[in-house]
């Protein structure tokens, strides 16, 4: 260990602390932009800078990445350092387009914060030439306004490391530079997966959804549509940041509340659609393993993996399965056997999604995904979107009665709402996997659990070895997928999600700001919200859950019969 005085406050850190961190240890934060622990960490920005002294007189450093040495003075706050990140704060505010008002982030903005911390009252100050661009809305789930970006190259970072794919990067030089793809290309023409990782670690708006609110509302307020709701299980793990709630704070009761209050004819729960994809697909897991076909088995619910495996890995999708999304399944399922049993015509029926995802929007324009003729959903909406929705409706969102989902699409169990936690999938798959072939209860796997790239675990099924793989992140999941491909992997059952730790961690998900992101983790803790809920629950597997069971009886026959397979499966693009 060494010693450092941070603002003289005395502190012992371990060698290779740098000063960003040792600062955050004796209770102080350097500001950032563009530092992304371990993901970018470029010190490129100069907001961090920090005056230290190793001997020879103060000097100012950029303290994301300057390591402290033995006996160094840091001042994170002097004069000196408050001069310099103002006039940092000036000069990326002089190319920046200034309109905060309606800015999509105006209140979580990481610039605008700045700019408020550091009194910079005049951005005018180094106005100049300005490099002046169209807005990239080529793509099916966001928008890029360059005219916002200030070049901190988070997104560039997280789409090549986090998740191996590298389809944005910074063009031309010096003053002319400016984040996009090669060539030019619009988004949408290179092989973008639409996993959103790139709009959740922006600190600007230069990158955000497509927003559906206005679409959405003005279903709502059509006296011809039967408007109904579906929210995903990571959703309500999320929700509650948009309007103050800590990290980890569980808003089930008062989503479902406000969604009732936005004018939803029907407040129904993607988890419903959860356990019917778990009945779906432990059941073709065990036809497969039975009956010789492609092992392993690979999840196909998380429609950024699913883009990913079309595009890069094609020869691969004979071990996808065939179950449609939850997502999917849901919009299937209301506007089949919801409709035809409430005697409502499916063309009248507007089935909106709430998800923590951005790849949902692309999902619900897929090939083969209109089981009643006619979209199974037709708009996916963030959380972000919904919470902007919350706010401009004026609806108290904190001081809101906790309520419950409407019957029969709300009922669900603890396997379905662990699907927004990586593991979660898989979990809930063996549960019912499990009790088909022994009739034995299992309720918690922690194997299968937690954060790590990739996790791996074998079962003994009624005398059969059961192997299975979990990872996230689509960087991890290229090394099983090469490890698949080179025949190296003797796994029976894989899943994969796109965003790293699950959907709680997805691209919709509601912005944190990295200078919290960098100390805390958010999967882990959204993660919790889940597991606790699954805990909670009277029904803990999803062939327990008795509206399920109805809808077989009712409607889909057994799982996996020829009408389960009409509905709730589909097909991919080589
Ligand atoms: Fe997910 Fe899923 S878990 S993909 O992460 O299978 O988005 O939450 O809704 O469809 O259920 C997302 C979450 C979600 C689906 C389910
Ligand atoms: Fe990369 Fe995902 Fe962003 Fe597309 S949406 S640019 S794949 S990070």
């Amino acid at each position: 260990n060494i010693t450092v005085k941070i603002n003289g406050v005395e502190l012992e850190v371990p060698k290779g602390t740098t000063v960003l961190e040792a600062a955050h240890m004796a209770g102080f934060e350097i500001p950032t932009l563009c530092y992304m622990k371990e993901i970018n960490e470029i010190g490129a920005c100069r907001i961090c800078v920090t005056e230290v002294n190793e001997g020879r007189g103060f000097r100012l450093v950029a303290g994301c990445v300057y390591p402290c040495s033995n006996n160094m003075e840091i001042l994170t706050s002097s004069p000196k350092v408050i001069e310099s990140r103002k006039r940092t704060l000036e000069l990326i505010l002089s190319t920046h387009d200034r309109k905060c008002l309606s800015c999509v982030r105006s209140g979580n903005c990481e610039l605008q914060k700045l700019a408020k911390d550091y009194g910079v009252e005049d951005a005018t100050v180094y106005d100049g030439v300005k490099n002046e661009y169209e807005v990239d809305n080529s793509a099916p789930h966001m928008y890029r306004d360059n005219n916002k970006c200030i070049l901190c190259r988070r997104c560039v970072a997280v789409c090549a490391k986090t998740q191996g794919i590298g389809v944005i990067g910074a063009n031309e030089r010096g003053f002319k530079t400016y984040i996009g793809s090669a060539f030019d290309m619009g988004l949408g023409e290179t092989s973008c997966v639409s996993c959103g990782q790139c709009i959740a670690v922006c600190p600007v708006g230069a990158l955000s959804e497509k927003d559906y609110t206005k679409e959405v509302m003005a279903a709502i307020a059509d006296p011809e549509k039967t408007v109904l709701v579906q929210t995903a299980p990571a959703v309500r793990a999320g929700l509650g940041e948009c309007f103050g709630n800590p990290i980890g704070t569980n808003a089930e009761g008062k989503m479902a509340a406000a969604l009732r209050r936005l004018g939803f004819d029907k407040v129904f729960d993607t988890d419903f659609a959860a356990d019917l994809t778990i009945m779906e697909e432990a059941t073709e897991f065990l036809d497969r393993f039975s009956n010789g076909g492609t092992l392993p088995l690979i999840t196909s619910c998380s429609p950024g993996w699913i883009k990913f495996c079309e595009h890069y890995y094609p020869d691969l999708l004979d071990h996808l399965s065939s179950c449609k999304s939850p997502q999917q399944m849901f919009g299937a399922t209301a506007k089949t056997y919801y409709a035809q049993k409430m005697g409502i015509d499916p063309k009248n029926l507007v089935m909106v999604s709430i998800m923590p995802c951005t790849a949902k929007k692309f999902e619900i324009g897929r090939p083969d995904q209109n089981a009643a003729g006619v979209p199974d959903v037709d708009y996916a909406l963030t959380t972000r979107e919904l919470g902007r929705m919350i706010e401009r409706a004026g609806i108290l969102f904190n001081s809101l009665p906790e309520e419950k989902f409407d019957d029969p699409l709300g009922i669900s169990t603890g396997a379905a709402v662990i699907f927004g936690a990586t593991g979660g999938v898989m979990e809930a798959a063996l549960r019912t996997a499990v009790y088909t072939l022994t009739g034995e209860n299992v309720t918690d796997l922690p194997e299968v659990r937690g954060t790590k790239d990739i996790k791996e675990a074998t079962y003994d099924v009624a005398g059969n070895k059961v192997k299975v793989i979990v990872t996230s992140g689509l960087a991890n999941a290229r090394k099983v997928l090469d490890d698949i491909r080179a025949g190296k992997c003797d796994a029976q059952f894989i899943e994969i999600m796109a965003c790293p730790g699950g959907c709680v961690n997805g691209g919709g998900q509601p912005q944190v700001p990295m200078g919290i992101r960098n100390f805390v983790d958010i999967r882990e803790e959204r993660a919790k919200v889940l597991y606790n809920l699954d805990k909670s629950m009277p029904l803990r597997q999803s062939h327990e859950n008795p509206a399920i069971k109805k809808v077989y009886e009712e409607f889909f026959e057994k799982p996996g019969s020829h009408k389960a397979h009409e509905v709730l499966h589909t097909s991919y693009v080589k």
